[in-house]
Protein backbone atom coordinates (compact mmCIF):
# COMPACT_ATOMS: atom_id res chain seq x y z
CA UNK A 1 0.00 0.00 0.00
CA UNK A 2 1.34 3.42 -0.98
CA UNK A 3 1.31 5.72 2.03
CA UNK A 4 2.38 9.37 2.22
CA UNK A 5 4.65 10.37 5.08
CA UNK A 6 3.40 13.89 5.79
CA UNK A 7 6.65 15.48 6.95
CA UNK A 8 9.33 17.81 5.65
CA UNK A 9 11.85 16.44 8.14
CA UNK A 10 14.28 14.18 6.24
CA UNK A 11 15.35 12.42 9.46
CA UNK A 12 11.77 11.31 10.07
CA UNK A 13 11.37 10.23 6.41
CA UNK A 14 14.45 7.97 6.66
CA UNK A 15 13.18 6.33 9.83
CA UNK A 16 9.70 5.74 8.38
CA UNK A 17 11.17 4.17 5.24
CA UNK A 18 13.18 1.73 7.36
CA UNK A 19 10.21 0.95 9.60
CA UNK A 20 7.58 0.47 6.88
CA UNK A 21 9.31 -0.84 3.75
CA UNK A 22 10.16 -4.29 5.21
CA UNK A 23 6.48 -4.69 6.09
CA UNK A 24 5.37 -4.30 2.48
CA UNK A 25 4.23 -0.67 2.63
CA UNK A 26 5.43 1.83 0.05
CA UNK A 27 6.18 4.99 2.04
CA UNK A 28 6.59 8.13 -0.08
CA UNK A 29 7.60 11.54 1.19
CA UNK A 30 6.03 14.93 0.45
CA UNK A 31 9.17 15.68 -1.55
CA UNK A 32 8.72 12.50 -3.65
CA UNK A 33 5.17 13.62 -4.43
CA UNK A 34 6.17 17.24 -5.16
CA UNK A 35 3.95 18.58 -2.35
CA UNK A 36 5.08 21.77 -0.67
CA UNK A 37 2.29 22.68 1.74
CA UNK A 38 2.72 25.25 4.52
CA UNK A 39 0.74 23.81 7.42
CA UNK A 40 -0.08 25.86 10.49
CA UNK A 41 0.64 23.58 13.45
CA UNK A 42 -1.50 25.45 15.94
CA UNK A 43 -2.73 22.53 18.05
CA UNK A 44 -2.12 22.29 21.79
CA UNK A 45 -0.94 18.68 21.88
CA UNK A 46 1.27 16.40 19.79
CA UNK A 47 -1.85 14.46 18.80
CA UNK A 48 -3.71 17.57 17.61
CA UNK A 49 -0.76 18.72 15.54
CA UNK A 50 -0.32 15.28 13.97
CA UNK A 51 -4.05 15.34 13.11
CA UNK A 52 -3.77 18.81 11.52
CA UNK A 53 -0.86 17.68 9.30
CA UNK A 54 -2.50 14.37 8.30
CA UNK A 55 -5.85 16.02 7.50
CA UNK A 56 -4.29 18.65 5.25
CA UNK A 57 -2.12 16.22 3.29
CA UNK A 58 -5.00 13.75 2.91
CA UNK A 59 -7.20 16.62 1.68
CA UNK A 60 -4.56 17.54 -0.93
CA UNK A 61 -3.79 14.00 -2.15
CA UNK A 62 -6.71 11.73 -1.31
CA UNK A 63 -4.08 9.07 -0.49
CA UNK A 64 -3.41 7.19 2.78
CA UNK A 65 -1.28 9.40 5.02
CA UNK A 66 0.78 9.11 8.20
CA UNK A 67 1.72 12.36 9.98
CA UNK A 68 4.13 12.58 12.89
CA UNK A 69 4.28 15.26 15.53
CA UNK A 70 7.06 14.73 17.99
CA UNK A 71 9.33 16.45 20.44
CA UNK A 72 11.31 16.41 23.62
CA UNK A 73 9.88 16.98 27.10
CA UNK A 74 12.37 17.94 29.82
CA UNK A 75 11.10 17.51 33.38
CA UNK A 76 13.26 20.30 34.87
CA UNK A 77 11.83 22.72 32.27
CA UNK A 78 8.23 21.78 33.07
CA UNK A 79 7.89 19.70 29.89
CA UNK A 80 9.47 22.27 27.54
CA UNK A 81 10.28 22.41 24.68
CA UNK A 82 7.44 19.86 24.10
CA UNK A 83 5.24 20.74 21.11
CA UNK A 84 7.54 23.71 20.47
CA UNK A 85 10.63 21.49 20.01
CA UNK A 86 11.10 22.41 16.33
CA UNK A 87 10.90 26.15 17.09
CA UNK A 88 12.82 26.09 20.39
CA UNK A 89 15.68 28.31 19.17
CA UNK A 90 13.51 30.33 16.75
CA UNK A 91 12.45 29.76 13.14
CA UNK A 92 15.31 28.72 10.86
CA UNK A 93 17.64 27.63 13.68
CA UNK A 94 19.71 24.47 13.16
CA UNK A 95 19.62 21.25 15.20
CA UNK A 96 22.99 22.27 16.67
CA UNK A 97 21.60 25.63 17.81
CA UNK A 98 18.57 24.01 19.44
CA UNK A 99 20.80 21.50 21.21
CA UNK A 100 23.14 24.22 22.45
CA UNK A 101 20.22 26.30 23.76
CA UNK A 102 18.92 23.34 25.71
CA UNK A 103 22.38 22.51 27.09
CA UNK A 104 22.73 26.15 28.20
CA UNK A 105 19.36 25.99 29.99
CA UNK A 106 20.43 22.80 31.74
CA UNK A 107 23.89 23.97 32.71
CA UNK A 108 24.66 23.11 36.35
CA UNK A 109 21.50 21.00 36.75
CA UNK A 110 22.30 17.76 38.60
CA UNK A 111 21.85 14.38 36.95
CA UNK A 112 18.74 13.32 38.92
CA UNK A 113 16.96 16.42 37.62
CA UNK A 114 17.90 15.91 33.96
CA UNK A 115 15.12 13.43 33.12
CA UNK A 116 13.55 13.80 29.70
CA UNK A 117 11.43 11.90 27.26
CA UNK A 118 10.81 11.88 23.56
CA UNK A 119 7.17 11.76 22.50
CA UNK A 120 5.84 10.83 19.06
CA UNK A 121 2.19 11.08 18.05
CA UNK A 122 1.23 9.46 14.76
CA UNK A 123 -2.03 10.23 13.01
CA UNK A 124 -2.95 7.93 10.15
CA UNK A 125 -5.80 8.54 7.72
CA UNK A 126 -6.50 5.67 5.33
CA UNK A 127 -9.69 7.12 3.90
CA UNK A 128 -12.71 9.15 4.99
CA UNK A 129 -13.81 6.40 7.40
CA UNK A 130 -10.62 4.97 8.86
CA UNK A 131 -8.40 7.13 11.08
CA UNK A 132 -5.99 6.16 13.87
CA UNK A 133 -4.02 8.13 16.45
CA UNK A 134 -1.28 6.54 18.58
CA UNK A 135 1.51 7.86 20.80
CA UNK A 136 4.91 6.39 21.70
CA UNK A 137 7.55 7.59 24.17
CA UNK A 138 11.20 6.99 25.04
CA UNK A 139 12.60 7.88 28.49
CA UNK A 140 16.13 9.16 29.03
CA UNK A 141 17.96 12.22 30.27
CA UNK A 142 19.78 15.26 28.94
CA UNK A 143 23.56 14.83 28.60
CA UNK A 144 26.26 17.39 29.33
CA UNK A 145 27.45 17.71 25.72
CA UNK A 146 26.47 16.48 22.23
CA UNK A 147 27.66 12.95 21.38
CA UNK A 148 27.33 10.75 18.29
CA UNK A 149 26.76 11.28 14.58
CA UNK A 150 23.64 9.26 13.79
CA UNK A 151 19.98 10.24 13.92
CA UNK A 152 18.83 13.85 13.88
CA UNK A 153 17.45 16.65 16.03
CA UNK A 154 18.01 16.29 19.77
CA UNK A 155 19.50 12.77 19.51
CA UNK A 156 23.10 13.85 20.36
CA UNK A 157 22.08 15.30 23.74
CA UNK A 158 19.52 12.63 24.68
CA UNK A 159 21.14 9.93 26.81
CA UNK A 160 19.57 6.47 26.92
CA UNK A 161 21.97 5.35 29.66
CA UNK A 162 24.97 6.73 31.55
CA UNK A 163 27.29 6.51 28.51
CA UNK A 164 25.20 6.37 25.38
CA UNK A 165 23.37 9.09 23.49
CA UNK A 166 20.61 8.24 21.02
CA UNK A 167 22.86 9.60 18.23
CA UNK A 168 25.41 6.87 19.02
CA UNK A 169 22.92 4.18 17.91
CA UNK A 170 22.73 3.43 14.21
CA UNK A 171 19.33 3.70 12.57
CA UNK A 172 18.48 0.04 12.99
CA UNK A 173 19.25 0.18 16.73
CA UNK A 174 17.35 3.45 17.22
CA UNK A 175 14.37 1.94 15.40
CA UNK A 176 14.19 -0.86 17.98
CA UNK A 177 13.59 1.48 20.92
CA UNK A 178 12.58 4.95 19.76
CA UNK A 179 9.39 6.86 20.53
CA UNK A 180 8.62 6.73 16.79
CA UNK A 181 9.15 2.96 16.63
CA UNK A 182 6.99 2.48 19.74
CA UNK A 183 4.18 4.53 18.21
CA UNK A 184 4.58 2.69 14.91
CA UNK A 185 4.19 -0.69 16.64
CA UNK A 186 0.84 0.48 18.01
CA UNK A 187 -0.23 1.81 14.62
CA UNK A 188 0.72 -1.42 12.86
CA UNK A 189 -1.30 -3.38 15.41
CA UNK A 190 -4.30 -1.23 14.56
CA UNK A 191 -3.69 -1.55 10.80
CA UNK A 192 -3.36 -5.35 11.02
CA UNK A 193 -7.09 -5.56 11.54
CA UNK A 194 -7.73 -3.71 8.27
P1 LIG B 1 7.28 18.15 10.19
O1 LIG B 1 6.37 19.03 11.00
O2 LIG B 1 7.33 18.53 8.73
O3 LIG B 1 7.02 16.68 10.40
P2 LIG B 1 9.33 19.02 12.05
O4 LIG B 1 10.79 18.73 12.19
O5 LIG B 1 8.91 20.48 12.14
O6 LIG B 1 8.82 18.37 10.70
P3 LIG B 1 7.83 18.51 14.46
O7 LIG B 1 7.00 19.75 14.33
O8 LIG B 1 7.15 17.24 14.88
O9 LIG B 1 8.57 18.16 13.11
O10 LIG B 1 9.04 18.84 15.45
C1 LIG B 1 9.77 17.80 16.01
C2 LIG B 1 10.98 18.38 16.73
O11 LIG B 1 11.43 17.41 17.67
C3 LIG B 1 12.13 18.65 15.78
O12 LIG B 1 12.92 19.71 16.28
C4 LIG B 1 12.90 17.35 15.81
O13 LIG B 1 14.26 17.53 15.55
C5 LIG B 1 12.66 16.87 17.26
N1 LIG B 1 12.56 15.40 17.21
C6 LIG B 1 11.48 14.65 16.89
N2 LIG B 1 11.78 13.35 16.85
C7 LIG B 1 13.09 13.27 17.13
C8 LIG B 1 14.00 12.20 17.20
O14 LIG B 1 13.64 10.95 16.92
N3 LIG B 1 15.25 12.48 17.53
C9 LIG B 1 15.65 13.73 17.78
N4 LIG B 1 14.87 14.81 17.69
C10 LIG B 1 13.60 14.59 17.38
Amino acid sequence: MKIIIATKNEGKVREFRNLLTPLGYEPVSLKDEGIDAEIDEDGETFEENAHIKAREIHRLTGLPVIADDSGLEVEFLGGAPGIYSARYAGEGATDEERNQKLLDEMQGVDLPLRNARFVCALYCILDGKREYCVTGTLDGFIGEEPKGGHGFGYDPIFMIDGDTSLAELDEEEKNKISHRANAMKKLLDALKNE
